[in-house]
């Protein structure tokens, strides 16, 4: 079989290749950095205007109102549902492997991220913030539920006002395309931007940080591959009638992007190419589902929160009883609704579900310094149950369109 050096190819290669430079070099690879840095910065600067465009184009293009209704429907149910079995597999597989017990580790209180013991959001405030005071602002800031907000209400208005606003829809259709033109311009640079955002951290987690606390490693990754290849493989080939394989080969560049930048909203632009372009789901459809699970639906976070839990009782001796569990699953799917899509965001959220139990935010310090290599892998389960959501919702309304080109980026 011809290897097809396509921009597939070259992001593995590129993934492979800085965990061989940074385990070779360690930190001396940190020069590498920069070349992470300008990637995370170009694909963060489409994500904005590439939701607005498309999300206000999406809804516009929906004939039958109602099906905008459904699709909304479809999408939260499965992402809170989705969720609510990621934390169930996270505590059973951290039960089966007991993370906490004969672990020998002191706490560095400093690690702590501030946002972490401040009050958390209440889910009420959670809610009313997600209708922007100026949409303008929301724009400039990256609020990305505030212009889902704004998006949506411009293009409901659209379909209400028919042809006079005929004009504002066409300026948004040539937007959206050349959003997604850029997007595409970008992607070409991305095996340079993963060799330069992972290398670095290879070099930094050395197995010294890593072996005290290989068992949360460990217990989180094995949750995660389970839940992404048992619930995701289900959903994708009963209800969006897609093969699986065909599913986790076309979301590959994207969740190796989500790896390699700890970032579901960073992840975004690149999430919505391939679920349109290697997955047959609709623009309009991926626009709305994509650009809302990025905020809201946090399965591999959800795992992490789970695993971190059992750790810290199992690290500080208390029992967790049923009530509690049943109370850790209910506050972690409410916590990831308003985790944001950003590097570390679910260690502060992590906050909530141990406040929620009783348990000393104490145990938070045990596993900050292990966090972005654990974040690296729910970032990447987070985007990949987005996508599986994009797939059902496009199946479930028989608009799964045939993949014409093979997988390509
Ligand atoms: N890094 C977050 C994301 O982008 C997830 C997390 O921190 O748990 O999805």
């Amino acid at each position: 079989m011809k290897l097809r050096f396509n921009l597939v190819t070259q992001i593995f290669t590129a993934f492979v290749l800085a965990i061989i430079l940074g385990s070779i070099f360690g930190s001396k690879i940190d020069f590498l950095q920069p070349l992470g840095d300008l990637f995370l910065r170009l694909i963060k600067f489409v994500i904005a205007p590439l939701i607005l465009s498309t999300l206000v184009v999406g809804v516009a293009s929906m004939s039958d109102p109602k099906q905008l209704g459904r699709i909304g429907v479809k999408t939260i149910a499965y992402y809170l549902s989705t969720t609510a079995v990621a934390i169930i597999i996270g505590l059973a597989v951290a039960f089966l492997i007991n993370p906490g017990t004969g672990v020998n580790i002191t706490a560095d209180e400093g690690s702590i991220p501030e946002a972490a013991v401040a009050e958390p959001q209440s889910p009420i405030d959670t809610f009313l913030n997600i209708v922007p005071t100026n949409p303008f602002e929301a724009l400039a800031s990256g609020n990305i539920l505030q212009i889902i907000f704004f998006a949506l209400f411009i293009g409901i208005a659209i379909t209400m006002i028919g042809e006079k606003a005929a004009p504002v829809l066409t300026f948004f259709e040539g937007f959206a395309e050349i959003m997604y033109k850029i997007t595409g311009i970008i992607m070409r640079v991305a095996p340079f931007g993963i060799l330069g955002l992972m290398a670095p951290v290879v070099g930094e987690y050395g197995l010294s940080v890593l072996l005290p606390l290989l068992k949360v490693v460990i217990a989180v990754y094995i949750a995660c591959i389970v839940h992404a290849l048992i619930v995701y493989s289900i959903a994708v080939k009963t209800i969006g009638k897609l093969s699986p394989i065909t599913f986790f080969k076309g979301i590959f560049p994207a969740a190796l992007v989500a790896f390699s930048t700890a970032s579901s909203a960073g992840t975004l632009p690149v999430t919505i190419k391939n679920t349109t372009e290697n997955l047959g789901v609709p623009k309009r459809i991926a626009s709305f589902v994509l650009p809302l699970g990025a905020t809201i639906n946090m399965d591999g976070t959800a795992i992490y929160q789970g695993v971190a839990v059992v750790f810290i009782a199992q690290f500080f001796d208390l029992q967790l009883t049923f009530l509690q569990l049943l109370t850790v699953v209910l506050t972690t799917v409410l916590a990831s609704i308003g985790t944001a899509g950003v590097p570390g965001a679910g260690m502060i959220m992590l906050a909530m579900v141990l406040n929620s139990v009783n348990m000393p935010l104490e145990g938070i310090a045990l596993i900050a310094g292990i966090d972005r290599v654990l974040d690296m892998m729910r970032t990447s389960v987070n985007i990949v149950g987005d996508a599986s959501a994009a797939v059902i919702v496009a199946g479930s309304e028989r608009e799964i369109q045939p993949i014409e080109q093979p997988v390509n980026s």
